[in-house]
């Protein structure tokens, strides 16, 4: 680690290689842990919150968290306490933290859906009532993955979305708070935190227990037993996408400085060993500057551990042919996050077809839109985005059908319905509709 230069083992792939396919797969493969032992330890865990409530709650909370209290008040901050937290921030922090917080909600108000009626000749209106849920609850990972980012982009499209009440937990090991986890709380409009973590926090939730309200959906990242318990309570609360680790795919043009791209690869791969850093370019010299810069940035990193490792693991350096490779590979991917590092990203947009979040350009760094863009962090990750879309008011939201029939409306569906209903022997639904036809 002496020498500001060393070997870093990244993968380099080139789609005119035989076994290219074969390679990428590979490299792609991130399988959801699942794990018979953590589901029976999740599994009974649930089961004892969901009998015993605050007395389940406090004894796991003393057994992992290593605490000592005896009451639910002990694990339950409220506003006063969430402001205290943002009124202590260092002024910087304080100013950087509102800014990210206006930023995100400005543009999640963009995203409101409307609800909408239409009239049919015969006076029958028929609509959709779009209405917010009565309570969401967020998890927080405690320890290294606490990010007040995060609380931010969960909570605010909660709130924008018109959600009664937000509840939040978050474990606090050894009794340690976080002040810019709850700072964040604060301005993305967090009711209350209960220090809670792990399987009974989101047990708790799902539940409700004496001193925790039962959420209509549970949201926010988590280690194993927290995403074990997500899928256990699935049906009786609503969950968001389990995610994997996160993932960066640049698409390089060759004019963008490597030691740019460099660092963005960088940005992804320190969040974990498993992240996925690619790089994707069809100009061969390109690709080799970018690895120099690579080689020499690295040993620069405060995490240039987890960094080599998520490299080594899962990073590539692609090198195709031209264009229109380069888009099949963004489409075969699926990136959560796609940097369109190229001189007329407008030019490509027409062609992603399955992409988190796109940035767009030589200036618009990832980091950028993880912290304060204004755009959602929360993304369909491992090829999920084939399917699914970034976290959004929508998520907090549910839509409800209208009907309203007039006299004659009645009439002329009435005979479909009765025909229909006879032809299913539910005659009670056809006497139904036949009470309604006009004589
Ligand atoms: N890139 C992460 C979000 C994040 N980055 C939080 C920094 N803090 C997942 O998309
Ligand atoms: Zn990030």
């Amino acid at each position: 680690s002496e020498s500001p230069q060393e070997r870093v083992e990244i993968a380099r792939l080139s789609t005119s290689q035989a076994d290219f396919d074969r390679r990428l797969a590979d490299r792609l493969a991130w399988e959801g842990v699942s794990d018979a032992a953590v589901k029976q330890r999740v599994d009974e865990i649930l089961a004892e919150v969901k009998v015993r409530g605050d007395a389940a709650l406090v004894e796991y909370s003393n057994r992992f968290d290593r605490l000592d209290v005896t009451t639910m008040a002990e694990l339950t901050l409220g506003e006063q306490r969430l402001r205290e937290a943002y009124e202590g921030l260092p002024g910087d922090q304080r100013e950087a933290l509102s800014a990210a917080a206006e930023r995100i909600r400005a543009y999640h108000e963009h995203q409101k859906p409307t609800s909408w009626q239409f009239t049919e000749a015969d006076g029958t209106v028929l609509g959709q009532q779009v209405t917010p849920l009565d309570r969401a609850g967020i998890y927080v990972p405690g320890g290294k993955a606490a990010y007040p980012s995060s609380v931010l982009m969960n909570a605010i499209p909660a709130h924008v979305a018109g959600v009664r009440e937000i509840v939040m937990v978050v474990p606090t090991p050894d009794g340690v708070l976080n002040e810019l986890v709850l700072a964040a709380a604060y301005l993305a409009g967090v009711d209350y935190v209960f220090t809670l973590g792990g399987a009974q926090a989101v047990a708790a939730l799902a539940f409700g227990t004496e001193t925790v309200p039962r959420v209509d959906k549970v949201v926010g990242p988590g280690n194993i037993y927290v995403a074990t318990a997500k899928r256990a309570v699935f049906g009786q609360v609503g969950i968001d996408m389990i995610a994997g680790p996160s993932e960066i795919l640049v698409v390089s043009d060759g004019g963008t400085d490597p030691d740019w791209l460099a660092m963005d690869l960088f940005s992804q791969a320190e969040h974990d060993e498993d992240a996925q850093a690619i790089l994707v370019s069809w100009d061969e010299a390109h690709l080799a500057a970018v690895e120099a810069s690579i080689a020499r940035l690295l040993p620069t990193l405060e995490r240039a551990d987890i960094v080599r490792e998520s490299l080594a693991r899962r990073g590539m350096l692609i090198h195709c042919r031209d264009r229109d490779e380069a888009v099949a590979m963004i489409n075969r991917i699926a990136p959560e996050h796609l940097e369109l590092s190229v001189a007329n990203p407008e030019g490509w947009l027409p062609d992603v077809r399955h992409a988190g979040a796109i940035f767009m350009g030589r200036y618009t760094a990832e980091a950028l839109g993880d912290y304060c863009a204004g755009p959602n962090h929360v993304l369909p990750t491992s090829g999920t985005a084939r399917f699914s879309s970034p976290l959004g008011v929508y998520d907090f939201q549910k839509r409800s059908s209208i009907i309203h029939c007039s006299a004659e409306g009645a009439g002329e569906l009435g005979k479909i319905a009765s025909t229909l209903a006879r032809g299913e022997s539910l005659t009670a639904h056809a006497r139904s509709a036949e009470y309604r036809l006009t004589p």
